[in-house]
């Protein structure tokens, strides 16, 4: 480096300095939620007969403690307002309506509004703008356990604070209530799908009970996950099975016992005969037995059963069919408040996935998508990974149903006469400060919300509004970050599991590689090996219809497409063939070569954007700049450590060299081999541990 350069570099740091210390730190507490209170309150009337309800209050005091313009708002309930959750802005002259047909539309338009504020984009005189959201149901799944551990959680522990319920309301909930209404989010099950019996306990109810008082009039209602086996472990029965009269009339009782606590609960959440938990087929029930037995009892409190498609045996048939062999055929025989909740792939949450076949397949059923914001299987809350760009993938992915409909489609029910809809959401709160452990995450808690509202929405549009609340409206910081975004996801595919590859990571943890994972004596299923097949001839899953037949599982034409090697997508093609080392690929270059590239540019594109972060230290506060300074490193050292791991482990089996104009491995494999990662609960200190 020149004397003038070194020069240079030191006087940006030194005005680096000087703006960061000028901006106020921040923890990442508010979210996105960043606006300034007003010093004198805003004019803001309630109109009409419905003034009195808490919501409507909310929703006042809201926009006059936020609202900045010169206009004053009217907000009121009306029948011809939008239903259904939606609602009316409309500005004439220096007045503002917000009107909704339910109080909770309002407080979503006074949300609107301000959303709108911060991101500059103002009604002009004499607009309206309507919305309504996409789905009915736009749900958060908490893993949290009674004992206040997260499953796959990486920000601290659970926000419910069973110990101290329900006599102490933490303020993490009024909080959570806010941020989730703010983007639309109206309904969240507090517990595990590993649920415990003990959730049902009449103590445990009556926590519930304060939690549900706090979140309802910020229009959240609250679900349970249910143990199928509960009647069993809390009810002293012998049997749980779906069929038998005296365990309906358990659940009949505990459903009663629920209500009468909870007027506006919501319903169940199961995951049964799935990775070990009880179920009716325990009892040689199907599915349906099981889902309708519990939806019968909700249904005249108005409740729903989402009942959970994530099943799978480690029996011959390939992971990925068997969701589909065991629902297709119980198509039709669900009742009407019954949701079969299907995660967005086949297998589980991996990088990339194609979306599950069993979207399209159940046209009698009705199917809501279960999206993963916590990053159990992409760098946890290490890695900054924007998923709403391999959401909306899958979203506008064509199932080709019917002659074409997209996931989105079939999901909101615009192709059949099925009426409730519904999306989740796996939670990546925690009770760490900034909720999500990497401020960037929240951008994932942030964009669930907005595509449940509306599906339509683009990647960017929501990555740039998020920014812009989030962190500054600065165009300079705005811009790159919102492409750093977008590019992220099929960065972190990039450097993990191109191409197709997936499930190839460390054991239980899944944090980092570990395609040599062969444990003796576990589940095949469990194992990467499983599902990366390398061997001399090369590597992959063979779907086609000559191997596991998954591709058959599609509509035509993508059945037909996906079969063929020539055809199929390339970012699905170690999903559904196993591919000749030398296979010619679209780029000339050889399967084996393409693969070796991905993961190199993948580990620099990863360590470009620990480069970029360090420009955007003019705009951020000093805090949340080093905590994301910090991961963005062990990022781009992760995506390394990957990639070197990835390549030289398939050199073994390809027998071909890494090619030449690849940088060499920092990592031998030997030493990646021996370590190994003892992570329960992440936290940062464990980032030092790391190769
Ligand atoms: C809640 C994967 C995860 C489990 C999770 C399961 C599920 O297997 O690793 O932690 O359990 O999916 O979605 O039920």
């Amino acid at each position: 480096m020149t004397s003038v350069q070194l020069m240079m570099r030191y006087v940006l740091t030194v005005v680096g300095l000087a703006l960061a210390f000028l901006l106020r730190a921040e923890d990442g507490h508010r979210l996105w939620l960043r606006m300034e209170r007003n010093a004198a309150p805003a004019e803001v009337r309630v109109a009409g007969p419905a003034k009195k309800t808490v919501t409507l209050a909310i929703a006042r005091e809201e926009l006059a403690d936020f609202w900045k313009g010169e206009e004053r708002l009217v907000l009121s309930v009306s029948d011809d307002a939008p239903g259904r959750d939606g609602f009316r802005i409309r500005r004439r002259g220096q007045e503002i309506q917000l009107s909704s047909a339910s109080d909770i539309g309002v407080l979503y338009a006074a949300y609107a509004l301000l959303r709108r504020q911060q991101t500059g984009q103002l009604l002009s005189d004499g607009q309206t703008v309507e919305e309504s959201p996409s789905y009915d149901l736009r749900i958060l799944n908490h893993w949290d356990n009674p004992d206040g551990t997260v499953e796959r959680g990486y920000a601290g522990r659970s926000i419910w604070k069973w110990d101290e319920l329900p006599g102490k309301l933490s303020p993490l909930y009024r909080e959570y209530a806010r941020a989730n209404a703010s983007v639309g989010i109206n309904a969240t099950v507090l517990n595990n799908v590993n649920a415990k019996a003990e959730m049902l306990s009449g103590d445990m109810l009556r926590k519930v009970m304060a939690i549900a008082a706090t979140l309802r009039p910020y229009g959240i209602r609250v679900f349970l996950s249910v143990n199928f086996a509960t009647p069993k472990l809390l009810g002293g029965l012998p049997t749980a099975d779906p069929l038998d009269a005296e365990v309906r009339k358990w659940w009949t009782g505990k459903v009663e016992e629920i209500y009468r606590l909870i007027p506006d609960f919501g319903g169940f959440l199961v995951k049964a005969n799935s990775e070990g938990t009880p179920g009716p087929q325990d009892y040689g029930r199907t599915h349906a037995d099981g889902a309708n037995m519990l939806a019968d009892v909700l249904a005249p409190h108005g409740g729903v059963v989402m009942w959970r498609a994530f099943v799978y045996q480690p029996s011959n048939s390939d992971r990925a069919c068997q969701a589909y062999e065991e629902f297709v055929p119980l198509d039709g025989c669900f009742r009407d408040n019954v949701i079969v909740q299907v995660k967005n792939g086949p297998i589980d949450f991996q990088p990339r996935e194609p979306f599950s076949p069993l979207f399209g397949a159940m046209p009698h059923t009705q199917i809501m998508p279960e999206f993963q914001i916590t990053q159990e299987y992409l760098g946890q809350s290490i890695h900054t990974v924007f998923l709403a760009t391999m959401w909306k993938d899958c979203l506008d992915a064509d199932t080709y149903y019917d002659g074409g409909a997209t996931v989105a489609a079939v999901t909101q029910h615009k192709v059949s006469e099925k009426s409730l809809s519904a999306m989740a959401g796996v939670s990546n709160i925690g009770d760490t400060v900034n909720w999500t452990g990497n401020d960037m995450a929240q951008a994932n808690w942030y964009a669930f919300g907005r595509l449940c509202w509306n599906s339509h929405y683009t990647a960017r549009q929501i990555a740039e509004e998020f920014l812009q609340q989030t962190f500054t409206d600065d165009e300079r910081f705005v811009a790159p970050m919102c492409q750093l975004l977008l590019r992220s996801w099929n960065v972190a595919v990039d450097y993990m599991m191109p191409m197709g590859l997936h499930h190839i990571f460390a054991f239980s943890h899944h944090y980092g590689p570990e395609p040599w994972c062969n444990l003796e004596g576990m589940r095949p299923d469990w194992l990467p090996p499983y599902y990366h097949q390398a061997d001399s001839a090369g590597l992959g899953f063979d779907r086609t219809r000559s191997g596991s037949d998954a591709v058959s599982q599609y509509h035509e034409p993508l059945a037909t497409i996906y079969n063929d090697v020539h055809t199929c997508p390339e970012e699905y093609l170690l999903w559904f063939h196993h591919v000749p080392w030398d296979f010619v690929m679209s780029d000339g270059l050889t399967m084996w070569e393409n693969l070796c590239y991905t993961y190199y540019r993948g580990a620099e594109e990863a360590a470009r954007f620990t480069d970029l972060w360090r420009e955007m230290r003019p705009y951020v506060d000093a805090e949340r700049y080093a905590a994301m300074l910090k991961r963005f490193e062990r990022q781009s050292k992760d995506a390394v450590w990957w990639r070197d791991a990835c390549a030289q482990y398939f050199a073994r089996f390809s027998a071909r060299p890494i090619p030449a104009d690849c940088t060499k491995p920092v990592h031998l494999l030997q030493d990646l081999m021996e370590f190994h990662l003892d992570i329960d609960n992440y936290t940062a200190a464990d980032m030092e541990k790391l190769p």
